[in-house]
């Protein structure tokens, strides 16, 4: 018998977000540890001992110390009971990872930039400057102290926001582009790559005023609109958002009930 999983994630969005669907869709019960990435519980010695990375999502199953979500979420789909969430279709499991590769090196890391330089940044940087200066030199990764360092001290250059500004533009003009044909983002059959896309795409219409990131809308990209309403009314997405400590601020009702016109 295989013990439960134990799952350590932040608000379930972006990284985190992807293996708490995934193990939601499955039906797979888990323990829950909600790591407060904006308090750095990642960068801590004990959670360390978990993800030596010091990034969020981790999960422990079976004597496994599992990291990396998108990998994660290929582990629970592989070894746990339960929908398949990966089609048999060779040509539709290479469309469904590379959709999950082109979100997780291109798409997620541009709308990632300009959100930590608009809300991660400003969330943390009241905090007392030489508390923060002690946490960022506990960031394992050099790449992620850098990113904490420029989000924190508003260091992202007006090139690179520019650049990821693009890069987001382009990438949802290309996920709309997909929707052509098919439903789900690999084809005819729910998989992975819409739990991946789901959890970077669903903030990109709330962005485009705050942030000025105008990508996603009904005008813009209705399909896209029209595949996140089925992604909202799949009940894992209730399941999963009921872990938020308040970060969701979004009506799940709202958008899974929306009229189109
Ligand atoms: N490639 C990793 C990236 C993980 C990652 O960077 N997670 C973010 C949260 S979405 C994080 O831990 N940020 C906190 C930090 O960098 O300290 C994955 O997919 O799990």
């Amino acid at each position: 018998m295989s013990e439960k999983p134990v799952l350590y994630h932040w608000e379930p969005n972006a990284n985190s977000g992807k293996p708490m669907l995934a193990l939601e869709e499955k039906g797979v019960a888990y323990d829950s540890v909600y790591i407060d990435m904006l308090e750095f519980d990642q960068h801590r010695p004990d959670y360390l001992e978990i993800n030596p990375m010091g990034t969020i999502p981790a999960m422990v199953h079976d004597g496994h110390l599992l990291n990396e979500s998108t990998a994660i979420m290929e582990y629970v789909d592989a070894r746990f009971d339960g929908p398949k969430l990966r089609p048999d279709d060779a040509a539709k499991r290479w469309k469904m990872r590379w959709w999950m590769k082109y979100c997780d090196q291109y798409y997620a890391p541009s709308a990632s930039m300009v959100a930590w330089d608009m809300f991660t940044g400003p969330a943390v940087r009241n905090k007392d400057p030489d508390e923060l200066r002690a946490r960022i030199e506990a960031i394992p990764l050099r790449e992620r102290r850098i990113a904490w360092t420029k989000a924190i001290y508003g260091q992202f250059s007006e090139e690179e926001l520019a650049e990821s500004r693009r890069r987001v533009m382009i990438a949802s003009a290309l996920f709309e582009d997909n929707l052509r044909e098919n439903d789900w983002v690999a084809g005819d059959q729910f998989s992975l790559a819409d739990i991946n896309a789901f959890n970077l795409v669903y903030i990109l219409p709330h962005m485009a005023d705050t942030m000025r990131l105008p990508s996603v809308s009904v005008e813009r990209t209705p399909r896209t609109m029209k595949w996140l309403q089925r992604m909202y009314q799949r009940p894992s997405i209730r399941r999963t958002w009921a872990h938020s400590r308040g970060g969701m601020h979004i009506d799940i009702e709202a958008e899974a009930n929306r009229e189109f016109v």
